[in-house]
């Protein structure tokens, strides 16, 4: 056994060398046949791509001319909202249940999936191969799976000059998109694609590259943070930690409950199906072929926007700005005074309502459950407890909002806050750090599957008009 993990390691390792140098690809390939390695991502997912290209080939040819319902007027001038037009193999949303990350819920994850510690939050690594291959990993198999994380985690220096030619005060999520602009030019997939390769082959590069894009952006997201608010003074990785707990470390958090924090967040941030604005928007520009680099750093630009994921660092300062008007005893009168103030202004109220759930976000309920275990007697979880009360009667006064309940945004940041991780304007970063997991997981499968460009046909109001009036 011992001997078949140092061969796991150093087929990894040569893996990772032959990307750079063709001569050794043969040998690596000769070897990866002849070990089948259960520790191994790579050779697992290689196992499972031909089954899955039949699969699809297979309900294209039986069933390619199913109609899926109907495309209404609404649906176009109302931002797609319902119609189904995207593939996403790793997780689907419920409205009513929230999110399935390749079948499992949340709380199944938190049964399933290995943990750091007996009965602890599950590890993000072993999210990852869950969904990459479908299957829940073994303890062994999301350790060698860290350890391989690890090992492509080298950050070139060119990227921190890069993100040094900001201004220190440049908002975190463009210094992280600048960041991961920079990591571009490792391009594995760009490499390959220049000198020709074929496009059955295109998965391999897309997996180098989604590997090492996934291992370094802690460690950009990191840099970030230590620039910003602490003075330049970076922490190195700690190479006996798991993903999410050498994440926490890096920002400078050390605490046992805030390394399970930042792995459950990692987990649950992940991905959230295929339609969300980042999902979406990196995976209509890998649909060009682009790589994975410039795509991620195309689906971040989308998660800064203050609807999607910027929502967090929305919601951290609104309950601040509370705290500072009223204390942080606020009565539930003084709150519901405040919403109306942030509605009547013409803003929307932070945290609440979704494009697709119906019901409170499982990701709220399990931050929540993360809460009461751990930090019952925080004012803020107190204030944002009071808030689930008091917030959704109040946008169902406003008879228009869909989905009154709390979001994933609503509760991390009193989570975070309450370790000391007090800089709202750097939250989004960490959904971000792990929504790479999410979209890289799903390029994999868009490349093993040869997914075609995206192209959706728009019209203008007066086509609409014109094919209204002859519909009539
Ligand atoms: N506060 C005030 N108004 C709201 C809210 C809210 N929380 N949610 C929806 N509405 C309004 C919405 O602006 C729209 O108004 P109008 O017709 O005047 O434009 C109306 O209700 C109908 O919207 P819905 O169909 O319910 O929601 P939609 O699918 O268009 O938008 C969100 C979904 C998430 C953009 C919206 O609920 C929202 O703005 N929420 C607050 C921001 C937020 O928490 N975003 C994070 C989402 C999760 N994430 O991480 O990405
Ligand atoms: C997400 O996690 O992407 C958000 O909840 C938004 C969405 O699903 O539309």
């Amino acid at each position: 056994m011992v001997f078949f993990r140092g061969g796991v390691s150093l087929i990894s390792k040569l893996r990772s060398r032959a990307v750079q140098q063709p001569s050794l690809r043969d040998s690596v390939r000769w070897l990866q046949v002849q070990t089948t390695s259960d520790l191994d991502l790579h050779s697992q997912l290689k196992e499972l791509i031909p089954e899955q290209q039949e699969r699809l080939k297979k309900l294209k040819s039986e069933h390619g001319k199913v109609q899926l319902g109907n495309i209404t007027v609404d649906m176009v001038l109302g931002g797609m909202r319902g119609m189904t037009g995207l593939l996403w193999e790793t997780s689907l949303l419920d409205p009513d249940e929230g999110i399935r990350f390749r079948g499992l819920s949340i709380p199944e994850c938190q049964k399933l999936l290995p943990a750091a510690k007996p009965g602890g939050e599950p590890l993000p690594e072993g999210l990852l191969w869950l969904l990459l291959t479908g299957k829940a990993p073994t303890k062994e198999q999301v350790d060698s799976l860290s350890k391989e994380l690890r090992s492509r985690a080298t950050v070139p220096d060119h990227v921190y000059k890069t993100i040094n030619a900001l201004p220190v005060n440049a908002h975190p999520m463009t210094q992280f998109a600048t960041g991961v602009m920079a990591l571009q030019v490792q391009s594995e997939f760009q490499k390959a694609y220049e000198k020709g390769i074929h496009k059955s082959k295109y998965w391999e590069p897309t997996y180098e590259d989604s590997l090492s894009l996934i291992a370094q952006v802690p460690v950009v997201a990191s840099y970030v943070y230590r620039r910003m608010y602490k003075n330049g003074q970076v922490i190195p990785m700690d190479d006996s930690l798991d993903y999410g707990a050498n994440f926490a470390h890096m920002l400078g958090f050390d605490s046992p409950d805030m390394l399970e924090l930042m792995r459950l967040y990692v987990t649950i941030h992940s991905d959230h199906e295929g339609g969300n604005v980042s999902a979406h928007t990196g995976h209509l520009v890998a649909s060009a072929l682009s790589d994975p680099y410039l795509s991620f750093a195309a689906a971040l630009n989308g998660l800064a926007g203050p609807l999607h994921g910027l929502a967090n660092q929305e919601v951290l300062l609104w309950i601040k700005s509370v705290v500072e008007e009223c204390g942080e005893n606020v009565s539930k009168e003084n709150l519901k005074d405040h919403i109306w103030k942030t509605l009547n202004s013409g803003k929307v109220v932070p945290g609440f309502g979704h494009g697709v759930l119906r019901q409170t976000d499982p990701r709220y309920t399990c931050q929540r459950e993360f809460a009461l275990k751990h930090l019952p007697d925080d004012p803020l979880f107190k204030l944002v407890s009071n808030l689930y009360e008091v917030v959704p009667p109040i946008l169902l006064e406003l008879g228009k909002v869909k989905n009154p309940w709390p979001n994933v945004d609503a509760h991390s940041g009193v989570l975070l806050n309450h370790y000391g991780l007090t800089e709202a304007r750097y939250y989004t970063v960490l959904f971000g750090v792990s929504r790479a997991i999410g979209i890289c997981s799903q390029l994999i499968w868009d490349r093993a599957l040869g997914l075609p460009l995206e192209r959706p046909k728009s019209v203008t109001m007066g086509w609409l008009e014109n094919y209204c009036k002859k519909a009539a």
